[in-house]
Protein backbone atom coordinates (compact mmCIF):
# COMPACT_ATOMS: atom_id res chain seq x y z
CA UNK A 1 0.00 0.00 0.00
CA UNK A 2 0.97 3.27 -1.18
CA UNK A 3 0.64 6.10 1.70
CA UNK A 4 2.44 8.85 0.07
CA UNK A 5 0.49 9.11 -3.48
CA UNK A 6 -2.80 10.58 -0.76
CA UNK A 7 -0.55 13.16 0.71
CA UNK A 8 -2.57 15.42 2.97
CA UNK A 9 -5.72 13.61 2.14
CA UNK A 10 -6.70 12.24 5.58
CA UNK A 11 -6.26 8.51 6.01
CA UNK A 12 -7.53 7.93 9.90
CA UNK A 13 -10.22 9.86 12.47
CA UNK A 14 -9.39 8.34 15.89
CA UNK A 15 -9.53 9.58 19.05
CA UNK A 16 -6.85 12.02 18.95
CA UNK A 17 -8.18 13.57 15.70
CA UNK A 18 -7.52 13.35 12.21
CA UNK A 19 -4.07 12.37 10.33
CA UNK A 20 -2.94 12.70 7.44
CA UNK A 21 -1.63 9.55 4.80
CA UNK A 22 1.92 11.67 4.77
CA UNK A 23 1.90 11.72 8.18
CA UNK A 24 0.76 8.05 8.81
CA UNK A 25 3.39 7.58 6.17
CA UNK A 26 5.87 9.11 8.18
CA UNK A 27 5.16 7.59 11.05
CA UNK A 28 5.21 4.08 9.70
CA UNK A 29 8.85 4.84 8.43
CA UNK A 30 9.73 5.45 11.96
CA UNK A 31 8.12 2.85 13.55
CA UNK A 32 10.26 0.39 11.19
CA UNK A 33 12.99 2.29 11.54
CA UNK A 34 12.59 1.42 15.52
CA UNK A 35 11.60 -2.28 14.61
CA UNK A 36 15.13 -2.84 12.46
CA UNK A 37 17.18 -1.50 15.54
CA UNK A 38 14.97 -3.65 17.82
CA UNK A 39 16.04 -6.75 15.67
CA UNK A 40 12.91 -7.50 13.56
CA UNK A 41 14.38 -9.27 10.26
CA UNK A 42 12.02 -10.51 7.33
CA UNK A 43 9.85 -13.11 8.14
CA UNK A 44 9.80 -11.98 12.25
CA UNK A 45 6.30 -11.99 13.69
CA UNK A 46 5.02 -8.99 14.85
CA UNK A 47 1.85 -9.18 17.48
CA UNK A 48 0.26 -5.62 17.77
CA UNK A 49 -1.80 -5.14 20.52
CA UNK A 50 -2.62 -0.84 19.96
CA UNK A 51 -5.83 0.26 19.95
CA UNK A 52 -7.54 0.71 16.55
CA UNK A 53 -6.64 4.71 15.49
CA UNK A 54 -2.83 6.21 14.01
CA UNK A 55 -0.59 3.87 16.37
CA UNK A 56 -2.17 0.59 15.11
CA UNK A 57 -2.10 1.99 11.71
CA UNK A 58 1.82 3.55 12.04
CA UNK A 59 2.76 -0.09 13.81
CA UNK A 60 1.23 -1.86 10.84
CA UNK A 61 2.51 -0.38 8.26
CA UNK A 62 6.10 -0.58 10.18
CA UNK A 63 5.73 -4.12 10.45
CA UNK A 64 5.31 -4.48 6.77
CA UNK A 65 8.10 -2.45 6.00
CA UNK A 66 10.81 -4.45 7.64
CA UNK A 67 9.25 -7.52 5.68
CA UNK A 68 8.09 -8.48 9.09
CA UNK A 69 4.83 -10.54 9.44
CA UNK A 70 1.65 -8.78 11.35
CA UNK A 71 -0.22 -10.91 14.30
CA UNK A 72 -3.06 -8.67 15.28
CA UNK A 73 -4.20 -9.60 18.71
CA UNK A 74 -7.42 -8.09 20.52
CA UNK A 75 -6.31 -6.71 23.52
CA UNK A 76 -9.76 -7.21 25.71
CA UNK A 77 -9.44 -10.98 25.50
CA UNK A 78 -7.80 -12.93 28.67
CA UNK A 79 -4.05 -13.56 28.00
CA UNK A 80 -4.65 -17.11 28.26
CA UNK A 81 -6.51 -17.15 25.12
CA UNK A 82 -3.71 -14.69 23.47
CA UNK A 83 -1.39 -17.31 24.63
CA UNK A 84 -1.73 -20.16 21.89
CA UNK A 85 -1.04 -17.83 18.73
CA UNK A 86 1.74 -15.92 20.49
CA UNK A 87 3.53 -19.16 21.05
CA UNK A 88 2.63 -20.92 17.88
CA UNK A 89 3.82 -18.18 15.64
CA UNK A 90 7.05 -17.39 17.81
CA UNK A 91 6.25 -13.65 18.12
CA UNK A 92 9.60 -11.59 18.73
CA UNK A 93 7.89 -8.27 18.99
CA UNK A 94 5.04 -7.09 20.54
CA UNK A 95 3.60 -3.40 19.67
CA UNK A 96 1.81 -1.05 22.26
CA UNK A 97 0.97 2.11 23.61
CA UNK A 98 1.25 3.65 26.68
CA UNK A 99 -2.49 2.29 27.63
CA UNK A 100 -1.76 -1.44 26.54
CA UNK A 101 1.82 -1.55 27.82
CA UNK A 102 1.24 -3.76 30.75
CA UNK A 103 -0.58 -6.07 28.93
CA UNK A 104 1.91 -6.16 25.88
CA UNK A 105 4.67 -7.40 28.80
CA UNK A 106 2.68 -9.86 29.69
CA UNK A 107 2.21 -11.32 26.34
CA UNK A 108 5.52 -10.82 25.59
CA UNK A 109 6.70 -13.12 28.43
CA UNK A 110 4.82 -16.21 26.33
CA UNK A 111 8.20 -15.83 24.31
CA UNK A 112 10.48 -13.70 25.44
CA UNK A 113 10.05 -11.03 22.81
CA UNK A 114 10.38 -7.19 23.05
CA UNK A 115 7.94 -5.15 23.89
CA UNK A 116 7.54 -1.80 21.11
CA UNK A 117 6.06 1.40 22.25
CA UNK A 118 4.55 2.32 19.01
CA UNK A 119 4.20 6.12 20.10
CA UNK A 120 7.43 6.69 21.70
CA UNK A 121 9.38 5.28 18.89
CA UNK A 122 7.58 7.19 16.41
CA UNK A 123 8.69 10.41 18.21
CA UNK A 124 11.72 8.81 18.34
CA UNK A 125 11.59 9.90 14.24
CA UNK A 126 14.32 7.16 13.68
CA UNK A 127 15.40 6.58 9.72
CA UNK A 128 16.59 3.14 8.27
CA UNK A 129 17.28 1.57 5.13
CA UNK A 130 14.19 -0.56 4.29
CA UNK A 131 14.24 -4.04 2.54
CA UNK A 132 12.02 -4.41 -0.34
CA UNK A 133 9.53 -6.65 0.21
CA UNK A 134 7.52 -9.46 -2.47
CA UNK A 135 4.28 -9.53 -3.05
CA UNK A 136 4.36 -13.41 -2.05
CA UNK A 137 5.94 -12.56 1.53
CA UNK A 138 4.01 -13.14 4.06
CA UNK A 139 2.39 -10.45 5.65
CA UNK A 140 -0.16 -11.14 8.46
CA UNK A 141 -1.78 -13.99 10.08
CA UNK A 142 -5.16 -14.52 11.72
CA UNK A 143 -5.76 -17.50 14.03
CA UNK A 144 -9.28 -19.04 13.20
CA UNK A 145 -11.05 -22.17 15.18
CA UNK A 146 -11.55 -25.22 13.50
CA UNK A 147 -12.63 -28.70 14.05
CA UNK A 148 -8.94 -30.37 14.38
CA UNK A 149 -6.92 -29.32 17.47
CA UNK A 150 -6.28 -25.53 18.47
CA UNK A 151 -6.59 -22.53 16.69
CA UNK A 152 -4.68 -22.13 13.25
CA UNK A 153 -3.02 -19.67 12.22
CA UNK A 154 -4.26 -18.74 8.78
CA UNK A 155 -1.19 -16.60 6.83
CA UNK A 156 -2.26 -14.28 4.20
CA UNK A 157 0.27 -12.71 1.91
CA UNK A 158 1.14 -8.93 0.79
CA UNK A 159 -0.42 -10.39 -2.60
CA UNK A 160 -3.72 -12.33 -0.80
CA UNK A 161 -4.68 -8.66 0.64
CA UNK A 162 -4.21 -6.72 -2.25
CA UNK A 163 -6.24 -8.95 -4.66
CA UNK A 164 -8.85 -9.52 -1.36
CA UNK A 165 -8.88 -5.14 -1.42
CA UNK A 166 -9.06 -4.90 -5.23
CA UNK A 167 -11.71 -7.34 -5.79
CA UNK A 168 -14.02 -5.29 -2.77
CA UNK A 169 -12.80 -1.59 -4.37
CA UNK A 170 -14.21 -3.14 -7.76
CA UNK A 171 -17.10 -4.10 -6.44
CA UNK A 172 -18.27 -1.73 -4.62
CA UNK A 173 -16.68 1.14 -6.25
CA UNK A 174 -14.40 2.48 -3.23
CA UNK A 175 -12.81 5.94 -3.75
CA UNK A 176 -11.04 8.45 -2.51
CA UNK A 177 -14.46 10.76 -1.46
CA UNK A 178 -15.17 7.85 0.96
CA UNK A 179 -15.43 7.62 4.76
CA UNK A 180 -16.29 4.84 6.75
CA UNK A 181 -16.49 3.74 10.26
CA UNK A 182 -14.87 1.28 11.47
CA UNK A 183 -17.06 -0.27 14.87
CA UNK A 184 -15.21 -4.50 14.23
CA UNK A 185 -12.12 -5.65 16.14
CA UNK A 186 -9.11 -5.25 14.29
CA UNK A 187 -8.35 -9.28 14.56
CA UNK A 188 -10.84 -10.54 11.80
CA UNK A 189 -11.02 -10.05 8.13
CA UNK A 190 -13.98 -8.10 8.84
CA UNK A 191 -12.62 -5.28 10.51
CA UNK A 192 -8.94 -5.49 9.09
CA UNK A 193 -9.72 -5.83 5.31
CA UNK A 194 -12.56 -5.00 4.45
CA UNK A 195 -13.46 -2.00 6.77
CA UNK A 196 -9.40 -0.56 7.22
CA UNK A 197 -7.36 -1.42 4.14
CA UNK A 198 -9.69 -2.16 0.96
CA UNK A 199 -10.35 2.27 1.85
CA UNK A 200 -6.82 2.46 2.69
CA UNK A 201 -5.96 1.61 -0.80
CA UNK A 202 -7.90 3.92 -2.54
CA UNK A 203 -6.99 7.38 -0.48
CA UNK A 204 -10.61 7.14 1.78
CA UNK A 205 -10.90 7.62 5.30
CA UNK A 206 -11.54 5.60 7.96
CA UNK A 207 -12.77 6.62 11.35
CA UNK A 208 -12.05 4.72 14.61
CA UNK A 209 -13.79 4.84 17.84
CA UNK A 210 -12.54 2.03 18.76
CA UNK A 211 -15.74 -0.32 18.89
CA UNK A 212 -19.39 -0.87 18.57
CA UNK A 213 -21.84 1.36 20.78
CA UNK A 214 -25.19 1.76 19.16
CA UNK A 215 -25.83 5.13 20.32
CA UNK A 216 -22.35 6.41 19.25
CA UNK A 217 -22.63 4.84 15.44
CA UNK A 218 -26.15 6.28 14.96
CA UNK A 219 -24.65 9.47 15.68
CA UNK A 220 -22.16 9.19 13.19
CA UNK A 221 -24.37 7.76 10.56
CA UNK A 222 -26.52 10.37 11.05
CA UNK A 223 -23.51 13.32 10.93
CA UNK A 224 -23.57 13.35 7.06
CA UNK A 225 -19.97 13.06 6.85
CA UNK A 226 -19.81 8.64 6.77
CA UNK A 227 -20.53 7.31 3.15
CA UNK A 228 -20.04 3.20 3.72
CA UNK A 229 -20.83 0.98 6.75
CA UNK A 230 -20.26 -2.59 6.97
CA UNK A 231 -20.82 -4.51 10.11
CA UNK A 232 -21.69 -8.12 11.24
CA UNK A 233 -25.78 -9.15 11.44
CA UNK A 234 -25.95 -8.54 15.11
CA UNK A 235 -24.33 -4.90 15.36
CA UNK A 236 -27.40 -4.13 12.60
CA UNK A 237 -29.94 -5.70 15.19
CA UNK A 238 -28.68 -3.72 18.17
CA UNK A 239 -28.94 -0.68 15.92
CA UNK A 240 -32.46 -1.62 14.99
CA UNK A 241 -33.12 -1.95 18.61
CA UNK A 242 -31.47 1.64 19.70
CA UNK A 243 -33.58 2.78 16.79
CA UNK A 244 -36.97 1.52 17.89
CA UNK A 245 -36.04 2.91 21.29
CA UNK A 246 -35.25 6.37 20.04
CA UNK A 247 -37.60 9.33 20.42
CA UNK A 248 -39.41 10.20 17.07
CA UNK A 249 -37.12 13.71 16.45
CA UNK A 250 -33.93 11.10 17.26
CA UNK A 251 -35.59 8.63 15.02
CA UNK A 252 -36.29 10.67 12.03
CA UNK A 253 -32.99 12.08 12.17
CA UNK A 254 -30.96 9.26 12.55
CA UNK A 255 -33.02 7.94 9.25
CA UNK A 256 -32.25 10.61 7.32
CA UNK A 257 -28.56 10.42 8.17
CA UNK A 258 -28.62 6.56 7.24
CA UNK A 259 -30.32 6.95 4.16
CA UNK A 260 -27.51 9.45 3.02
CA UNK A 261 -24.64 6.97 3.14
CA UNK A 262 -24.16 5.37 -0.34
CA UNK A 263 -23.76 1.70 0.73
CA UNK A 264 -24.39 -0.61 3.68
CA UNK A 265 -22.46 -4.17 3.63
CA UNK A 266 -23.67 -7.19 6.19
CA UNK A 267 -21.33 -9.75 6.50
CA UNK A 268 -19.78 -12.98 8.42
CA UNK A 269 -22.84 -14.69 9.20
CA UNK A 270 -26.24 -15.12 8.16
CA UNK A 271 -28.25 -11.92 7.68
CA UNK A 272 -31.97 -12.63 9.33
CA UNK A 273 -34.48 -11.56 6.25
CA UNK A 274 -36.17 -9.75 9.09
CA UNK A 275 -33.44 -7.60 10.04
CA UNK A 276 -32.78 -6.96 6.21
CA UNK A 277 -36.47 -5.75 6.45
CA UNK A 278 -36.37 -3.91 9.21
CA UNK A 279 -33.24 -2.03 8.00
CA UNK A 280 -34.88 -0.99 4.97
CA UNK A 281 -37.62 0.01 6.64
CA UNK A 282 -35.61 2.52 9.11
CA UNK A 283 -32.93 3.40 6.68
CA UNK A 284 -34.38 2.91 3.18
CA UNK A 285 -31.19 0.74 2.84
CA UNK A 286 -31.66 -3.16 1.43
CA UNK A 287 -28.14 -4.12 3.09
CA UNK A 288 -25.61 -5.50 0.64
CA UNK A 289 -24.57 -9.35 1.95
CA UNK A 290 -22.01 -11.06 1.59
CA UNK A 291 -20.18 -14.06 2.19
CA UNK A 292 -16.32 -14.67 3.46
CA UNK A 293 -13.54 -16.04 5.31
CA UNK A 294 -11.09 -16.09 7.33
CA UNK A 295 -9.05 -18.11 4.56
CA UNK A 296 -9.97 -15.98 1.66
CA UNK A 297 -11.22 -12.81 2.20
CA UNK A 298 -14.38 -11.99 0.39
CA UNK A 299 -15.46 -14.78 -1.80
CA UNK A 300 -19.65 -14.37 -2.72
CA UNK A 301 -21.64 -10.87 -2.73
CA UNK A 302 -24.60 -9.51 -4.20
CA UNK A 303 -24.54 -6.92 -6.47
CA UNK A 304 -24.66 -3.25 -6.11
CA UNK A 305 -27.74 -3.25 -8.37
CA UNK A 306 -29.34 -6.55 -7.42
CA UNK A 307 -29.74 -7.83 -3.66
CA UNK A 308 -31.25 -10.81 -3.24
CA UNK A 309 -32.70 -11.42 0.54
CA UNK A 310 -31.45 -14.24 2.16
CA UNK A 311 -29.31 -14.56 -0.79
CA UNK A 312 -25.50 -13.92 -0.75
CA UNK A 313 -24.94 -13.39 -4.46
CA UNK A 314 -22.39 -14.15 -7.21
CA UNK A 315 -18.40 -14.59 -6.93
CA UNK A 316 -16.38 -11.44 -6.26
CA UNK A 317 -13.67 -10.73 -9.23
CA UNK A 318 -10.53 -13.31 -9.62
CA UNK A 319 -12.71 -15.42 -7.49
CA UNK A 320 -13.80 -18.98 -8.67
CA UNK A 321 -16.24 -21.32 -6.73
CA UNK A 322 -17.49 -25.06 -7.04
CA UNK A 323 -20.11 -26.98 -5.30
CA UNK A 324 -19.31 -30.41 -5.09
CA UNK A 325 -20.65 -33.45 -2.92
CA UNK A 326 -19.57 -35.52 -0.99
CA UNK A 327 -17.30 -37.43 -3.50
CA UNK A 328 -15.90 -33.98 -4.88
CA UNK A 329 -18.15 -34.14 -8.20
CA UNK A 330 -19.94 -30.90 -8.71
CA UNK A 331 -23.26 -31.26 -8.12
CA UNK A 332 -26.22 -29.64 -10.68
CA UNK A 333 -27.55 -26.02 -9.77
CA UNK A 334 -29.87 -25.34 -7.14
CA UNK A 335 -28.20 -28.71 -5.66
CA UNK A 336 -26.58 -28.24 -2.55
CA UNK A 337 -23.22 -29.44 -1.37
CA UNK A 338 -19.86 -28.02 -0.01
CA UNK A 339 -18.38 -24.60 -0.97
CA UNK A 340 -14.93 -24.81 -2.78
CA UNK A 341 -13.04 -21.31 -3.54
CA UNK A 342 -9.88 -20.36 -5.71
CA UNK A 343 -7.90 -17.04 -6.62
CA UNK A 344 -5.48 -14.84 -5.90
CA UNK A 345 -7.34 -13.93 -2.85
CA UNK A 346 -6.84 -17.14 -1.01
CA UNK A 347 -4.52 -18.03 1.93
CA UNK A 348 -1.09 -19.20 1.47
CA UNK A 349 -1.30 -21.85 4.50
CA UNK A 350 -1.90 -22.72 7.67
CA UNK A 351 1.00 -21.61 9.98
CA UNK A 352 3.26 -25.00 10.86
CA UNK A 353 0.06 -27.34 10.05
CA UNK A 354 1.32 -28.84 6.52
CA UNK A 355 -1.19 -31.84 7.45
CA UNK A 356 -4.60 -29.14 8.19
CA UNK A 357 -2.83 -27.27 4.74
CA UNK A 358 -3.39 -30.63 2.68
CA UNK A 359 -6.88 -31.86 3.66
CA UNK A 360 -8.55 -28.55 3.07
CA UNK A 361 -7.41 -28.01 -0.39
CA UNK A 362 -8.42 -30.12 -2.98
CA UNK A 363 -7.02 -29.68 -6.23
CA UNK A 364 -6.02 -26.66 -5.79
CA UNK A 365 -9.52 -25.74 -4.37
CA UNK A 366 -10.00 -24.18 -0.61
CA UNK A 367 -12.46 -26.23 0.83
CA UNK A 368 -14.64 -24.02 2.66
CA UNK A 369 -16.61 -25.97 5.05
CA UNK A 370 -19.88 -24.06 4.08
CA UNK A 371 -22.85 -26.01 2.52
CA UNK A 372 -24.01 -23.83 -0.43
CA UNK A 373 -26.44 -23.92 -3.36
CA UNK A 374 -26.83 -21.91 -6.76
CA UNK A 375 -30.28 -20.42 -7.49
CA UNK A 376 -31.35 -18.32 -10.53
CA UNK A 377 -30.88 -15.54 -7.60
CA UNK A 378 -27.26 -16.51 -6.83
CA UNK A 379 -25.70 -18.13 -4.14
CA UNK A 380 -27.30 -19.53 -0.94
CA UNK A 381 -25.30 -20.35 2.37
CA UNK A 382 -27.31 -23.34 3.91
CA UNK A 383 -24.87 -23.44 6.85
CA UNK A 384 -21.74 -24.99 8.18
CA UNK A 385 -20.75 -28.99 7.54
CA UNK A 386 -19.64 -29.47 11.10
CA UNK A 387 -22.27 -28.83 14.11
CA UNK A 388 -18.71 -27.88 15.55
CA UNK A 389 -18.32 -24.62 14.54
CA UNK A 390 -20.60 -22.02 15.88
CA UNK A 391 -20.74 -18.56 15.04
CA UNK A 392 -22.24 -16.09 17.64
CA UNK A 393 -22.17 -12.21 16.73
CA UNK A 394 -20.13 -12.97 13.59
CA UNK A 395 -17.23 -14.83 15.84
CA UNK A 396 -16.31 -18.04 14.63
CA UNK A 397 -15.90 -20.54 17.18
CA UNK A 398 -15.08 -23.84 18.27
CA UNK A 399 -17.03 -26.15 20.59
CA UNK A 400 -14.35 -28.81 21.02
CA UNK A 401 -11.73 -25.69 22.12
CA UNK A 402 -14.45 -24.79 24.39
CA UNK A 403 -15.48 -28.39 25.64
CA UNK A 404 -11.19 -28.64 26.34
CA UNK A 405 -10.93 -25.84 28.62
CA UNK A 406 -14.11 -26.75 30.43
CA UNK A 407 -13.15 -30.06 31.22
CA UNK A 408 -10.05 -28.79 32.92
CA UNK A 409 -12.92 -26.94 35.68
CA UNK A 410 -12.73 -28.78 39.01
CA UNK A 411 -16.48 -29.38 38.86
CA UNK A 412 -16.82 -30.71 35.74
CA UNK A 413 -16.02 -34.39 34.38
CA UNK A 414 -17.45 -33.91 30.86
CA UNK A 415 -19.15 -31.50 28.50
CA UNK A 416 -20.83 -31.11 24.83
CA UNK A 417 -20.99 -27.41 23.59
CA UNK A 418 -23.80 -26.48 21.15
CA UNK A 419 -24.38 -23.60 19.23
CA UNK A 420 -28.55 -22.41 19.76
CA UNK A 421 -29.94 -20.31 17.54
CA UNK A 422 -30.13 -17.01 18.05
CA UNK A 423 -32.25 -13.81 16.63
CA UNK A 424 -30.27 -11.26 17.63
CA UNK A 425 -26.62 -13.54 18.26
CA UNK A 426 -27.02 -15.90 14.80
CA UNK A 427 -26.26 -18.49 17.67
CA UNK A 428 -25.49 -18.66 21.32
CA UNK A 429 -23.06 -21.09 22.61
CA UNK A 430 -24.73 -23.41 25.55
CA UNK A 431 -22.92 -26.29 27.60
CA UNK A 432 -24.17 -29.55 28.76
CA UNK A 433 -21.95 -30.98 31.30
CA UNK A 434 -21.53 -33.73 33.74
CA UNK A 435 -20.37 -33.09 37.24
CA UNK A 436 -17.43 -34.86 38.66
CA UNK A 437 -19.02 -34.79 42.64
CA UNK A 438 -21.39 -32.61 44.22
CA UNK A 439 -20.35 -29.14 43.22
CA UNK A 440 -22.71 -27.64 41.27
CA UNK A 441 -21.40 -24.11 39.98
CA UNK A 442 -24.39 -21.43 38.92
CA UNK A 443 -24.03 -20.39 35.54
CA UNK A 444 -22.78 -16.74 36.98
CA UNK A 445 -19.49 -18.93 38.29
CA UNK A 446 -19.04 -20.63 35.08
CA UNK A 447 -18.92 -17.42 33.01
CA UNK A 448 -16.72 -15.56 35.24
CA UNK A 449 -14.73 -18.97 35.45
CA UNK A 450 -14.77 -19.07 31.63
CA UNK A 451 -13.96 -15.41 31.20
CA UNK A 452 -10.65 -15.57 32.47
CA UNK A 453 -9.55 -18.15 30.03
CA UNK A 454 -11.28 -17.74 26.59
CA UNK A 455 -12.61 -14.92 24.44
CA UNK A 456 -16.36 -13.52 25.09
CA UNK A 457 -18.16 -15.33 22.01
CA UNK A 458 -16.83 -18.32 23.56
CA UNK A 459 -18.10 -18.61 26.79
CA UNK A 460 -21.51 -20.60 27.46
CA UNK A 461 -24.66 -18.54 27.88
CA UNK A 462 -26.50 -21.34 28.99
CA UNK A 463 -25.74 -24.36 30.66
CA UNK A 464 -27.89 -27.68 31.69
CA UNK A 465 -26.34 -30.94 34.13
CA UNK A 466 -26.61 -34.13 32.90
CA UNK A 467 -26.37 -37.56 34.44
CA UNK A 468 -24.90 -38.71 31.13
CA UNK A 469 -24.45 -36.80 28.22
CA UNK A 470 -26.47 -38.31 24.58
CA UNK A 471 -24.34 -40.54 22.89
CA UNK A 472 -24.96 -42.57 19.57
CA UNK A 473 -24.28 -46.55 19.40
CA UNK A 474 -20.40 -45.72 19.09
CA UNK A 475 -20.44 -43.85 21.80
CA UNK A 476 -20.03 -40.38 20.50
CA UNK A 477 -21.76 -37.61 21.72
CA UNK A 478 -25.13 -36.26 19.59
CA UNK A 479 -25.09 -32.69 19.43
CA UNK A 480 -28.39 -32.60 17.58
CA UNK A 481 -29.30 -34.07 21.24
CA UNK A 482 -27.52 -32.06 23.71
CA UNK A 483 -29.05 -29.06 21.48
CA UNK A 484 -32.41 -30.72 22.78
CA UNK A 485 -31.86 -30.43 25.81
CA UNK A 486 -32.45 -26.80 25.96
CA UNK A 487 -35.43 -26.71 24.42
C1 LIG B 1 -19.56 -10.11 23.39
N1 LIG B 1 -20.20 -11.08 24.08
C2 LIG B 1 -20.46 -12.08 23.24
C3 LIG B 1 -19.93 -11.71 21.99
N2 LIG B 1 -19.39 -10.48 22.10
N3 LIG B 1 -21.08 -13.24 23.44
C4 LIG B 1 -21.22 -14.06 22.40
N4 LIG B 1 -20.75 -13.77 21.16
C5 LIG B 1 -20.09 -12.62 20.92
N5 LIG B 1 -19.62 -12.34 19.68
C6 LIG B 1 -20.64 -11.12 25.49
C7 LIG B 1 -19.97 -10.16 26.41
O1 LIG B 1 -18.87 -10.79 27.04
C8 LIG B 1 -21.07 -9.83 27.40
O2 LIG B 1 -21.18 -10.84 28.36
C9 LIG B 1 -22.33 -9.90 26.57
O3 LIG B 1 -22.00 -10.73 25.43
C10 LIG B 1 -22.80 -8.58 26.06
O4 LIG B 1 -21.67 -7.91 25.57
P1 LIG B 1 -21.72 -6.55 24.82
O5 LIG B 1 -20.81 -5.59 25.50
O6 LIG B 1 -23.14 -6.13 24.65
O7 LIG B 1 -21.11 -6.98 23.44
P2 LIG B 1 -20.20 -6.13 22.57
O8 LIG B 1 -18.87 -5.98 23.21
O9 LIG B 1 -20.96 -4.90 22.19
O10 LIG B 1 -19.99 -7.08 21.33
C11 LIG B 1 -20.98 -7.42 20.46
C12 LIG B 1 -20.42 -7.33 19.02
C13 LIG B 1 -19.10 -8.12 18.99
C14 LIG B 1 -21.47 -7.91 18.10
C15 LIG B 1 -20.17 -5.87 18.67
O11 LIG B 1 -19.33 -9.47 19.33
C16 LIG B 1 -18.42 -8.00 17.68
O12 LIG B 1 -17.71 -7.03 17.43
N6 LIG B 1 -18.61 -8.97 16.76
C17 LIG B 1 -18.02 -8.95 15.45
C18 LIG B 1 -16.97 -9.98 15.29
C19 LIG B 1 -16.34 -9.90 13.90
O13 LIG B 1 -15.75 -8.91 13.53
N7 LIG B 1 -16.45 -10.98 13.10
C20 LIG B 1 -15.93 -11.04 11.79
C21 LIG B 1 -15.20 -12.37 11.59
S1 LIG B 1 -14.45 -12.41 9.98
P3 LIG B 1 -21.62 -10.49 29.86
O14 LIG B 1 -21.58 -11.79 30.60
O15 LIG B 1 -20.57 -9.52 30.35
O16 LIG B 1 -22.98 -9.88 29.79
C22 LIG B 1 -15.52 -13.35 9.10
C23 LIG B 1 -15.35 -13.42 7.64
C24 LIG B 1 -16.37 -12.57 7.01
O17 LIG B 1 -16.46 -13.83 9.60
O18 LIG B 1 -17.14 -13.04 6.19
O19 LIG B 1 -16.41 -11.39 7.38
P1 LIG C 1 -14.39 -16.83 9.88
O1 LIG C 1 -13.73 -18.15 9.86
O2 LIG C 1 -14.49 -16.20 11.22
O3 LIG C 1 -13.78 -15.98 8.87
O4 LIG C 1 -15.87 -17.08 9.46
C1 LIG C 1 -16.18 -17.49 8.17
C2 LIG C 1 -17.49 -18.16 8.18
O5 LIG C 1 -18.55 -17.22 8.44
C3 LIG C 1 -17.86 -18.75 6.85
O6 LIG C 1 -17.21 -19.99 6.65
C4 LIG C 1 -19.37 -18.86 6.97
O7 LIG C 1 -19.73 -20.01 7.69
C5 LIG C 1 -19.72 -17.64 7.80
N1 LIG C 1 -20.24 -16.53 6.98
C6 LIG C 1 -19.59 -15.44 6.52
N2 LIG C 1 -20.43 -14.64 5.83
C7 LIG C 1 -21.64 -15.24 5.85
C8 LIG C 1 -22.92 -14.93 5.32
N3 LIG C 1 -23.15 -13.80 4.65
N4 LIG C 1 -23.93 -15.81 5.52
C9 LIG C 1 -23.74 -16.94 6.22
N5 LIG C 1 -22.55 -17.29 6.76
C10 LIG C 1 -21.52 -16.45 6.57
Amino acid sequence: MQLTQFGASVAVIDAEGSQSYSDLDGAANAVAAALIQAGVTPGAVVATVCPAGRWWLAGTFGVWRTGGVLLPLEASHPPADLRHPITDSAVTHVLCTPDTKGLAQELAAFTGARVIDVREVVALSLAAELPSVLSDADAMIIYTSGTTGLPKGVVHTHRSLAAQCAAMVESWGWSATDRIVCVLPLHHVHGLVNVTFTPLTVGATVETPGGFDALATWERLASGEVSVFMAVPTVYSRLVRSWLDANDETKARWSAGAASLRLMVSGSAALPVSTLEQWQEISGHVLLERYGMTELGMALGNNFDRRVPGHVGWPFPGVDVRIVDESGTDVADDESGELLVRGDQVFNRYLNRPDATAESFVDGWFRTGDVAQLTPDGYRLLGRASVDIIKSGGEKVSALDIEEVFRTHPAVADCAVVGLPDEEWGERVAMAWVADGTEHPTDTDFRSWGKERLAPAKVPFRYVVVDELPRNPMGKVTKVAVRALFT
